[in-house]
């Protein structure tokens, strides 16, 4: 899988997987969506791996492209394509990234539903399984290639027996699943990747596709998955085709007499054209008998490059969401720590429960206070002496002056200031202050039960 993409892909991300015959027109949609170059009319093969990724984003949502090659594909085998899409779709399962779709492309223009075609149909089938067949949705192509209103009236009758015929998409649409028709613009791309999201999220849990269930969850080996049997059942066939004309050819060639020197090189060169087929179709079987753990070996191997970066990227998110709520937790344990509420119910402090420091604006409001009242407070301070001097002499004119003086300093006294702090502020200032001194025989009595 060649990286086509800058961008890095994240768990609120969504995929959408394109699938379809070759020439159907997915690397032209793919391109059209997301506006880079997904090498239309070639097979996309880097080296081993087959499927392509391209980013976009549409209505602030990151959506990430597969580009497919389809099963006909002349230079790299369906058993690798196969593998391919399922280890691209564990992955997904494996690390909790939704699948918004796997589009499924079919050329509007090609008249009947050809065998090749029906095999495509049958492998998407499979990889999904009865349970999810409505996260696929069929995108018919080419509409712009009719060419008159004889042609566009043929499509239309095409398009509905597409979609009505029960070995083809008339079983998907009995299961939810959608049909669209790309107009070959990039308008038409966007409106119908956005409806398909639009869907998938509506979706409160998004299903499971079979080869992602058979695969992560069950752990079976590819030819077990029914994706893997399905392909299987196919090589099998051909193998005992294959095998029949062989035996065939040979006897007529054993039992022919008189042939020429050209008829018996001709019959050779058929036979040897068939044993190469039978044998690329019994290492076709071979590649398929994968266990779960040796296919992900591989394939992770050689879709290193492009899930270093991915991958990486999911994980250092889940370590940061994860970092982030355990200092949100920390940060709480401090919150609760600071409450006086908490720690009244726990007793005197000791070193499990720890004198609570006041809290920040307290000291601040006391500190304020006796600024602001320095006067008035001496003064209180001085009646209260001078009461005190006169009822020691037994003076009453003295006791009666230091009375007016803290009278008259205690009016002076100013509650209130600009920020609107006041008296129950103060309080809490001189309750924190208490609260945060340890427990002696005097601070003790004037613990708050709140
Ligand atoms: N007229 C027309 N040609 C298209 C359209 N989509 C794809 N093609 C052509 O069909 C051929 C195959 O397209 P491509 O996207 O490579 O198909 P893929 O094999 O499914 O990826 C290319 O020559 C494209 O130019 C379309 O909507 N209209
Ligand atoms: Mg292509």
């Amino acid at each position: 899988m060649a990286r086509r993409t800058s961008h890095r892909m994240g768990p609120s991300d969504v995929v959408i997987l394109v699938m379809g015959m070759t020439g159907s027109g997915k690397s032209q949609f793919v391109s059209k969506l997301t506006g880079e170059n997904a090498g239309v009319g070639h097979t996309l093969t880097a080296g081993t791996v087959s499927l392509d990724l391209y980013s976009c984003v549409e209505n602030g949502q990151r959506i990430f492209v597969a580009d497919t090659p389809g099963f006909n594909d002349t230079q790299i085998s369906d058993v690798e394509i196969l593998k391919d899409i399922a280890f691209f779709l564990g992955q997904l399962h494996l690390r909790n990234v939704r699948l918004g779709s796997i589009l499924y492309l079919h050329s509007i223009t090609d008249n009947r539903v050809s065998g090749l075609a029906l095999r495509t149909f049958n492998m998407l089938r499979a990889l999904c399984g009865p349970q999810a067949l409505n996260c696929a949705a069929l995108v018919t192509t080419k509409w712009g290639a009719l060419r008159s209103p004889k042609d566009d009236l043929a499509a239309c009758d095409r398009e509905k027996e597409l979609m009505y015929t029960s070995n083809f998409w008339g079983s998907m649409r009995q299961h939810g699943s959608q049909s669209y028709r790309w107009l070959g613009s990039e308008a038409s791309a966007r409106s119908i990747v956005r409806e398909v999201i639009q869907t998938s999220c509506q979706r409160t849990f998004p299903p499971v596709l079979q080869i992602q269930r058979e695969l992560i969850d069950e752990k079976r080996p590819l030819d077990s998955t029914s994706a893997g049997r399905e392909m299987m059942a196919r090589y099998e066939d051909r193998c005992q085709k294959v095998k029949q004309e062989l035996d065939d050819l040979r006897s007529e060639l054993l039992s022919a007499s008189g042939l020429t020197r050209e008829e018996l090189n001709e019959g050779e060169a058929e036979v040897n054209r068939l044993m190469d087929e039978l044998s690329r179709s019994e290492t076709c079987q071979h590649g398929l008998r994968v266990s779960q753990r040796d296919l992900f070996d591989q394939k992770t191997g050689e879709y290193k490059q492009l899930y270093q970066g991915i991958w990486e990227e999911v994980e250092q998110e889940n370590q940061l969401i994860s970092e982030i709520g355990r200092r949100l937790s920390a940060f709480e344990q401090r919150l609760s720590y600071l409450e006086p509420k908490t720690d009244s119910t726990k007793g005197p402090a000791t070193a499990e429960n720890p004198p609570v420091p006041p809290r920040a604006g307290t000291w601040a409001t006391v500190r304020r206070f006796l600024k602001r009242n320095v006067l008035p407070l001496l003064g209180v301070l001085a009646g209260v002496g001078v009461v005190a001097a006169g009822a020691a002499v037994i003076n009453p004119p003295l006791i009666m002056a230091g009375a007016q003086l803290l009278a008259l300093s205690f009016a002076g006294v100013q509650w209130h200031t600009d920020q609107g702090v006041d008296g129950p502020d103060l309080i809490a200032g001189v309750e924190g202050v208490i609260r945060a001194c340890p427990p002696t025989p005097i601070t003790a009595g004037f613990r708050m039960h709140t």
